[in-house]
C-alpha cells in the first residue's frame, strides 16, 4: 500500500530521492507514537524527549484527542471563512476563556501566528497609536527564532535561516535578550509599535531569561505605549510549568486565576504547536477588543484558519492541559530533571550545566559548538532508546511530552547519564 515502508533504509532513500533537504534528521524512521513513546520502523520503541519541538506536550495520538479529529472528519472538516460554521464560535469562546483575552484570531501554523501578530502590531501603531505610515517599529531580541517566513528571518541573526533569502522585511530593532536596560533604551523611539519576544529562548538553546523579565518587558511597554507581544508557540500551554511561561510562578494549569504577582499579561499572545497536541496544524493571536480591532472584515486570514477540524481538535487538547494537570506535572518532573542533570554535570566532564523550566530544557556540552559531540551523544542516546536532538552545535534540548510519570522520567535520566558516562570513556 503507497505511504507504508517495511525498512527505515527504504523511507531514508526516497526522501533523499525525491524530498527537498531542508533537513538534517537523526538516522530514525518513526512509524507509531502513543504517550511518551514512539517506536521505529523495525519495531524498536524509544522515549521522545524532544516531542515535535514542544507540539506533543499532550503526548503521541492521545486519545481524547485523536477521537474529536475521528468524529469532526466524518462530519465536517472545512467551510472557509465565506460561510459561518457552528463549531468555530464555540472555539473562539472557550479558548478566549481560558487564556483570558477578548478576542481570537485562528491561523495554522506558528510562523503565521507571529506574521498575524506583527500586522496587528503595525496596524494599531498606525491607526491607534499614531504612528506615521510605514515607519512602525518592532522590537526583537538577539538569538531569536520565531519562525521561517521572509519578514521573520529578516530579523534573525542565524546566519543559515537569513542568508540568501533578502531583501529583507524592515521595521526591526535588535536587542540583547534578558536585558530590560536594552529594552527601556530602545523603547525611548516614539515609533516604537511593539516589543515581540520569546519568554524562554528555545531555538537558541533553551536560554532561559531572569525570572523577573517578562514581567520587567510588560511594565515597560505599557509604560511606553507599546504593545507587548508573547511567542509562546514552544513555551505555552504548561510545557514550563504553567499554562504559560509568562504567567511566572503561578502553576495553575486552569483557565487563569491571573494573580500571580509574576503574571505579564501580553497585550498579543501567540499560540501553536501543542494548541492542538500535535494533532492538527493550529495557531492562534489573542487580544483584547481595544487591539483586535483594528482588524477588519478582508484584512487578514488564511483558508484553513480557524476550520471545524482544527477547533474540535484544539478544545481537546487543551481539555487534556487541565483534566490531566500538565502544567504542574512538568513543573514538578522539571525539577526533578534538572536536579539530576545538574548533580551529573558536577561529576562529568562532558557536560557543564543543565538549564530550563518545567519540561523545557537543555544541557551544555562541554565542546566546542562547531564539534559533533551533541550530535555523536544524539545518536547513543537513539542506541540506547531516547531520541533527542541537539539545538545550537554544543546544547541538547531535553524536552518530552508533559505525561510523563516520575518513574519513566528518572528511567530516561539513567538512559541520558549511562550513555554519557559511555561516551566519555
Ligand atoms: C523547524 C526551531 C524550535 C518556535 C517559536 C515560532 C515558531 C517556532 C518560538 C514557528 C517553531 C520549530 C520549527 C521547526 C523546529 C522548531 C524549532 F528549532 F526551529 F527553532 F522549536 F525551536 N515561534 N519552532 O519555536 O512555528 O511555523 O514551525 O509552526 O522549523 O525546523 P511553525
Amino acid at each position: 500500500m503507497i505511504g507504508t515502508l517495511t525498512s527505515s533504509q527504504d523511507a531514508i532513500a526516497l526522501e533523499e530521492k525525491h524530498g527537498a533537504h531542508n533537513y538534517h534528521p537523526l538516522p530514525v524512521v518513526l512509524s507509531k507514537g502513543e504517550g511518551v513513546y514512539v517506536w521505529d520502523v523495525e519495531g524498536k520503541k524509544y522515549y521522545d524527549f524532544l516531542s515535535s519541538y514542544s507540539a506533543v506536550n499532550q503526548g503521541h495520538c492521545h486519545p481524547t484527542i485523536v477521537n474529536a479529529l475521528k468524529e469532526q472528519a466524518e462530519t465536517l472538516t472545512l467551510t472557509s471563512r465565506a460561510f459561518y460554521n457552528d463549531v468555530l464560535g464555540a472555539y473562539e469562546k472557550y479558548v478566549t476563556e481560558y487564556f483570558g483575552f477578548d478576542k481570537v484570531l485562528p491561523m495554522n501554523t506558528g510562523a503565521e501566528g507571529v506574521e498575524t501578530a506583527i500586522k496587528i502590531c503595525r496596524k494599531w501603531a498606525y491607526e491607534k497609536k499614531g504612528i506615521a505610515e510605514n515607519k512602525a517599529k518592532i522590537i526583537v531580541c538577539e538569538d531569536n527564532f520565531h519562525g521561517r517566513t521572509t519578514t521573520v528571518i529578516s530579523f534573525s541573526n542565524d546566519p543559515d535561516a537569513q542568508r540568501n533569502f533578502g531583501p529583507y522585511t524592515p521595521g526591526f530593532v535588535k536587542i540583547p535578550y534578558n536585558d530590560t536596560q536594552a529594552l527601556e533604551e530602545a523603547l525611548k523611539d516614539p515609533e516604537v509599535a511593539g516589543f515581540l519576544v520569546e519568554p524562554i529562548q528555545g531555538e537558541a538553546g533553551v536560554n532561559t531569561p531572569a525570572d523577573d523579565y517578562m514581567r520587567k518587558a510588560a511594565d515597560l511597554c505599557k509604560e511606553n505605549n507599546v504593545l507587548f507581544i508573547a511567542d509562546e508557540i514552544q513555551t505555552g500551554i504548561a510545557r514550563t510549568g504553567s499554562l504559560l511561561a509568562v504567567c511566572g510562578d503561578c502553576s495553575c494549569a486552569n483557565r487563569c486565576e491571573r494573580q500571580a504577582a509574576t503574571y505579564a499579561k501580553p497585550d498579543l499572545l501567540i499560540l501553536g504547536k501543542a494548541i492542538s497536541g500535535g494533532v492538527y496544524p493550529v495557531s492562534a493571536v489573542l487580544a483584547d477588543d481595544h487591539i483586535m480591532e483594528v482588524i477588519r472584515p478582508g484584512q487578514h486570514g488564511s483558508t484553513f484558519g480557524g476550520n471545524p477540524l482544527a477547533c474540535k481538535v484544539a478544545i481537546a487538547a487543551l481539555e487534556v492541559v487541565v483534566d490531566e494537570n500538565l502544567a504542574a506535572n512538568a513543573r514538578r518532573l522539571g525539577e526533578i530533571f534538572r536536579e539530576r542533570m545538574q548533580q551529573f554535570a558536577a561529576k562529568n566532564d562532558l557536560v557543564k550545566s543543565a538549564r530550563g523550566r518545567g519540561l523545557l530544557n537543555a544541557i551544555l556540552i562541554n565542546d566546542t559548538p562547531e564539534s559533533s559531540t551533541a550530535w555523536d551523544i544524539c545518536v547513543a542516546l537513539k542506541e540506547n532508546g531516547l531520541l533527542a536532538k541537539p539545538t545550537h552545535g554544543n546544547i541538547i534540548r531535553f524536552a518530552p511530552p508533559l505525561v510523563m510519570t516520575e518513574t519513566q522520567l528518572q528511567d530516561c535520566c539513567d538512559i541520558i547519564e549511562n550513555t554519557i558516562k559511555d561516551f566519555s570513556k
